[in-house]
């Protein structure tokens, strides 16, 4: 086991119904601390280049739209194999996929709303960090 840092996003669909805090007391239970934290409306660019690698995807234009539709909360999260725990406590991309107990499963409201993005890798999760946040930012 390693401390790592991932990149976590609570998403317009959790912004919009007020729940940010039920997500992140999920992700404090799953012993994930928040190291960095802030609350930014995303213009197109900003989500174009954040989901870069699915830009050839049938669903890309959407999912910017989806993205740039309302405020987001942006965290740095610190653990002990932060980027699996945080995978784990989010659950599958789907919430209809997603087991019991995780946060897609009881917010997400469907593929695209599904109220959270995670680094899927700790090299992602590194460019993702640096894209989002100066250093100074980061209180470990
Ligand atoms: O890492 P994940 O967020 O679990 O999933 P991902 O990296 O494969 O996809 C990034 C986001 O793109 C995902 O959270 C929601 C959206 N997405 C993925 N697959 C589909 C999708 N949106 C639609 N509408 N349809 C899809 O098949």
């Amino acid at each position: 086991m390693a401390t790592e840092r991932t990149l976590s996003i609570i998403k317009p669909d959790a912004t919009e119904r007020n729940i940010t805090g039920k997500i992140i007391s999920k992700l404090e239970d799953a012993g994930l601390r928040v190291i960095a934290q802030k609350r930014v409306w995303w213009k197109k660019k900003d989500a174009k280049d954040f989901y870069e690698v699915h830009k050839d995807r049938p669903f890309f234009k959407d999912l910017v739209s989806y993205m740039t539709s309302g405020p987001i909360v942006i965290q740095v999260l610190e653990g002990e194999d932060a980027v699996a725990t945080n995978r784990k406590v989010m659950g599958a991309t789907s919430p209809v996929d997603a087991e019991e107990g995780t946060i897609r499963k009881e917010f997400g409201v469907n593929i695209e709303r599904n109220s959270v993005h995670g680094s899927d890798s700790v090299e992602n999760a590194k460019k993702e960090i640096d894209m989002c946040f100066a250093k100074k930012e980061i209180v470990g």
